[in-house]
C-alpha cells in the first residue's frame, strides 16, 4: 500500500550532517509564489541600484563576458529540505562590484526580481565569495521554473534569500524586510542556526 507515510519512511540517511531539522530531498522541488515570469534574454538585464538609480546595469552578453565561477553546493529550504552536492555556474556578486567600480557606504541590499519578489541581504552576505548569480544549472541553462535566465544564490543562507529571475540589487543604509520577511521569515535566514523565522 502506498501511503505518504510510506514515502516518508523512505528518506534516506544524508552522507553528511545537515543543519537542524532538515532532511535529505533527492530531487528539485519548485517552490514559487507567483506565476514564473518568462524573460527573454535580449530584454533581461541586471542592475545594481540605489533608489531609482541603476549605478551599473548588465545585459545578458555583457553579464557573459564577465569571469565565471562552477560552484557545488548543498541548499537548505526553510521548508526543511536539502539538496546536496547541486552544481551551477554563474558569476560572483563580488565581480558585479568590481566591474561596476562600485564601493558603496550602504550595508544592506534588496534583491528584486523580475515578478516582484524582494529579499534583503547584508553585503556581508553577498560578497567575499559567498553568493552569486547563477544561470546554469547540472550543466544546462536554468530552467525558467527554478529562476531562469538567472537567479540569486547565496548557498549559506536559506533558499528563500537565492531570489530567482533576479533584477538587481538596490543599496540600502537600513535592514529592511522583503517579500516574506515581511510575512515573518528571518531577517537573516542561517540554516546551521535554524533561522527560520522572527524570534529563531
Ligand atoms: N522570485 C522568487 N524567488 C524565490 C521564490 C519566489 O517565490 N520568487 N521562492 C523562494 C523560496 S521560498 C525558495 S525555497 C526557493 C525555491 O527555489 P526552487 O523553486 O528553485 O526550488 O526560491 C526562493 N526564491
Ligand atoms: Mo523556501
Amino acid at each position: 500500500m502506498i501511503t505518504r507515510g510510506f514515502f516518508g519512511a523512505r528518506r534516506l540517511q544524508p552522507p553528511r550532517p545537515l543543519p537542524p531539522g532538515q532532511y535529505w530531498e533527492q530531487g528539485f522541488p519548485v517552490l514559487s509564489a507567483g506565476v514564473t515570469p518568462h524573460i527573454p534574454l535580449n530584454e533581461w538585464r541586471f542592475s545594481i541600484s540605489r533608489g531609482n538609480q541603476e549605478l551599473s546595469t548588465w545585459t545578458w552578453e555583457q553579464m557573459l563576458a564577465l569571469p565565471h565561477v562552477d560552484i557545488t553546493t548543498d541548499i537548505h529550504c526553510v521548508t526543511k529540505w536539502s539538496k546536496l552536492d547541486s552544481k551551477w555556474r554563474g558569476v560572483s556578486i563580488d565581480t558585479f562590484f568590481e566591474a561596476g567600480g562600485i564601493a558603496p557606504p550602504e550595508r544592506f541590499v534588496m534583491a528584486y526580481s523580475y515578478g516582484g519578489y524582494t529579499t534583503n541581504l547584508s553585503m556581508g552576505d553577498i560578497r567575499g565569495g559567498k553568493a552569486y548569480l547563477a544561470h546554469e544549472f547540472e550543466g544546462k541553462p536554468l530552467d525558467p521554473q527554478h529562476g531562469g535566465p538567472t537567479r540569486l544564490l547565496v548557498p549559506h543562507l536559506y533558499f528563500w534569500k537565492s531570489a530567482k529571475w533576479l533584477r538587481g540589487l538596490r543599496l540600502i543604509d537600513r535592514d529592511a524586510p522583503g517579500f516574506w520577511e515581511q510575512a515573518g521569515y528571518h531577517m537573516r535566514g542561517d540554516p546551521w542556526k535554524e533561522e527560520r523565522y522572527w524570534g529563531d
